[in-house]
């Protein structure tokens, strides 16, 4: 088990952009996972503070609030609250969630920049930085995307690459451009504070190397850096919204988002200790009075016994492994992380998740069309983390994880166990005869659960601790089909009042275990067999539940997710992605204005494809013979490679019977079919509604 010599754990979760809501990307990449390592330390008995906030400075947020047209504190505002509820609705056990827009954020982050200024560790530079001169302002991070000099990504930012977490300069992109203008940007000289990480390379070197434990992803992207080489990065930006430079000379200037998003943990954990924090700052903060942390928040940041784990997505690692740890390194009275356990991405139905293509499973709709169902997501999104790899989450997959793992498996097992006592023993928790080998064996077996789900826990593998947690669920299962308490009821009783005594003692251990992962269900399993919530100190034990022990009443703690309810989902998404398609179709320019006469010089008549051939030696043109009511006419359209000729005759269609003949491919063609084009190119007849005269006009 837990085999250091640390006496209290700082675990912070990214602090996520206030600039829309959370999605099942955010719970699988960064908060279910420190979520459970969290539970499962203070299940242990551990001292723990979890720290997360909202990230309310940066270009997402100013380009948001443009976007919306409101002010940034609007937006920040706004989001705050969506995702600081969300949060809670799914059991995310912070200790505090934090805002980096409150004054002790903004104290706390200037107060290091002062620090790192008045050490003389920034360099001032005068350099070159693109402007846009129709939005005239600077353009920095967000505000200006390019070619990643790196990967050749096109949609690199002007801080970082996404595509390969590289993180960049904005005169490092190619064929840079500005994203409010869309405009070239000019280069105009700034004054900015660099962050020297070239000469600081030697010791954050020397950290990264003392972490070879890290997840391979991890360390292997800080090594693939440092052999590149870091860069000067500058740490303030010609910004208005965020933590002004605390300088005189710094007018219009801000901290770099990711200069002061990482000291959001720091002012977080100050405010978290802070006894003059009223009322409705406890509130704003979703401050939770029920975890009563002991020591200072100094305990946590600035003593050695404790231990600090960043959880991340692999676009912040950068972020989290190389500048924040330098940053406090040149502050000199921090600790830096002693891990970074970065998942990779989720996927949604095969295509990335995207806030800006609405490509997503918001938290709040999913509460909506799955009330009470914050474990299902809980359990399907840690069985299918992407903790080494991208990973798909598909509703097909969370059905058949919902149906076929937690009803037929876990809620089965208890279910049985639950009203098979109820029926032959009133709930009562009985001893019959002596424990068989069988049982022992069981019940030995049972005792190794804690140890191996917690040791998968404590090396961040949650899938993996997951699945062992299963396994138990999987052994009661097992161990009830062999005895057959139903079969022998009548004949031995005894035997059957020991055989679901064993059955509770495993459900219980269950119940603790469970906690980690699937909190709201571990409640319920721990009220229906009438005990207090345990640690997990007492899991393994073979008589947490005593003879005599009376039970509550069995409920279900799973249903079956049916397809109709899936199918809404899927439907859902297939319509977002049809208006993604049709908002990205270049709709043609229109054409310059006519007058009445040029239109009414057309005469455009309903008529009837009589017969339809394909042209020889052409792909695209079909020979039409149409009935205009006027005459039978030939005429050629280019829609062979839309229309199967059989299938078209009899069809009505609209034509232009005044247009000059023409020959195409020798053929004398006397009009033209007028067909609508589709931006993707697919053609369809213009036809009337309803079947009319061969010849009507149309007009
Ligand atoms: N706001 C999350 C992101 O990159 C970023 C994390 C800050 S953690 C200090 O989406
Ligand atoms: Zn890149």
């Amino acid at each position: 088990m837990i085999k250091n010599n640390f006496n209290r754990y700082t675990v912070t979760a990214a602090l996520p952009y206030t600039n829309g809501p959370v999605h099942i990307g955010h719970l699988a990449g960064v908060y279910i996972p420190a979520d459970i390592y969290v539970r499962y330390l203070r299940s242990k008995g551990k001292e723990v503070i979890f720290i997360c906030g909202s990230d309310e400075h940066g270009v997402p947020i100013t380009l948001k609030a443009k976007k919306e047209g409101v002010t940034p504190q609007e937006v920040v505002d706004k989001y705050h609250r969506i995702i600081g509820d969300s949060f809670r609705d799914f059991g995310i056990s912070f200790n505090i969630y934090h805002r980096t827009s409150s004054k002790t954020h903004h104290q706390t982050a200037a107060g290091f920049f002062t620090a790192l200024y008045e050490k003389g560790i920034f360099t001032e530079e005068v350099t070159e930085q693109y402007f846009d001169e129709k939005a005239n302002q600077f353009l920095a991070d967000r505000y200006i995307t390019g070619t990643c000099p790196n990967c050749g990504n096109e949609n690199a930012y002007g801080d970082q690459c996404e595509k390969c977490g590289t993180s960049l300069s904005p005169t490092e992109l190619i064929n840079p451009k500005s994203t409010l203008s869309g405009d070239k940007p000019v280069l105009r000289p700034t004054k900015n504070w660099f962050l020297p990480l070239d000469k600081m390379q030697p010791e954050i070197e020397k950290y990264i190397d003392s972490h070879k434990e890290w997840r391979p992803t991890v360390y292997g992207q800080c090594k693939s850096w440092l052999n590149v080489g870091l860069q000067p990065r500058a740490m303030t930006r010609d910004l208005d919204w965020g933590v002004h430079v605390p300088l005189e000379d710094a007018e219009g200037k801000v901290l770099y988002v990711w200069f002061d998003a990482p000291i959001g943990y720091i002012s977080a954990t100050k405010d978290l200790f802070d006894p003059e924090l009223n009322q409705q700052q406890k509130k704003d903060f979703y401050l939770n009075e029920d975890l009563k942390p002991q020591g200072t928040w100094k305990d946590y940041w600035q003593s050695e016994d404790s231990k600090l784990v960043h959880f991340i997505g692999k676009d912040n690692i950068v972020f989290h492994c190389i500048i924040f740890p330098a940053v406090l390194m040149a502050h000199g009275s921090f600790k830096v992380a002693d891990n970074v356990p970065a998942n990779e991405f989720l996927n949604l139905e095969g295509d990335k998740i995207s806030t800006s293509r609405n490509w997503a499973v918001w938290l709040p709709e999913y509460l909506k069309d799955f009330p009470d169902k914050q474990d299902v997501l809980r359990y399907v999104l840690t069985a299918t983390a992407p903790e080494t790899k991208d990973n798909d989450f598909t509703w097909k997959d969370f059905q058949a994880r919902n149906n076929n793992e937690l009803v037929a498996i876990l809620g089965n097992f208890i279910n049985r166990v639950m009203v098979l006592s109820h029926k032959y023993f009133d709930g009562k928790v009985e001893m019959g005869s002596p424990l068989t080998q069988t049982d022992i064996e069981a019940l030995a077996a049972m005792s190794l659960f804690p140890e191996k789900v917690g040791s998968s826990i404590e090396q961040y593998r949650f899938r993996e601790a997951l699945a062992e947690f299963m396994n138990l669920a999987r052994l009661g299962n097992k161990y009830l089909a062999d005895e057959e308490p139903w079969q022998i009821i009548k004949s031995d009783e005894e035997r059957v009042k020991t055989i679901l005594n064993v059955g509770l003692q495993i459900s219980a251990n269950l119940a603790i275990l469970m906690q980690p992962f699937l909190p709201f269900t571990a409640k319920k399993l721990f009220a229906m067999l009438n005990m207090e919530l345990m640690d997990w100190n007492r899991a393994g034990i073979s008589d947490l539940l005593g003879n005599g022990h009376q039970l509550n009443k069995a409920i279900l703690l799973f249903d079956k997710i049916e397809d109709l309810e899936i199918e809404v989902q899927v439907k859902k998404l297939m319509d977002i992605k049809l208006n993604n398609e049709q908002e990205n179709i270049l709709i043609s320019e229109a054409k310059p204005d006519i007058n009445f006469d040029q239109f009414a010089a057309m005469d455009v008549r309903v008529g009837t494809i009589l017969s339809a051939e394909k042209v020889a030696k052409t792909k695209k043109l079909l020979k039409l013979t149409i009935d205009t009511g006027l005459d039978k006419r030939i005429v050629v359209s280019g829609i062979a490679e839309y229309f199967d000729p059989q299938l078209i005759v009899g069809k009505q269609v609209s034509i232009i019977i005044n247009l000059e003949p023409r020959e195409i491919k020798g053929i004398m063609s006397q009009g033209m079919i007028l067909m609508a084009e589709n931006p993707d190119g697919k053609l369809s007849f213009v036809s009337p509604l309803d079947k009319v005269s061969n010849g009507s006009v149309v007009r």
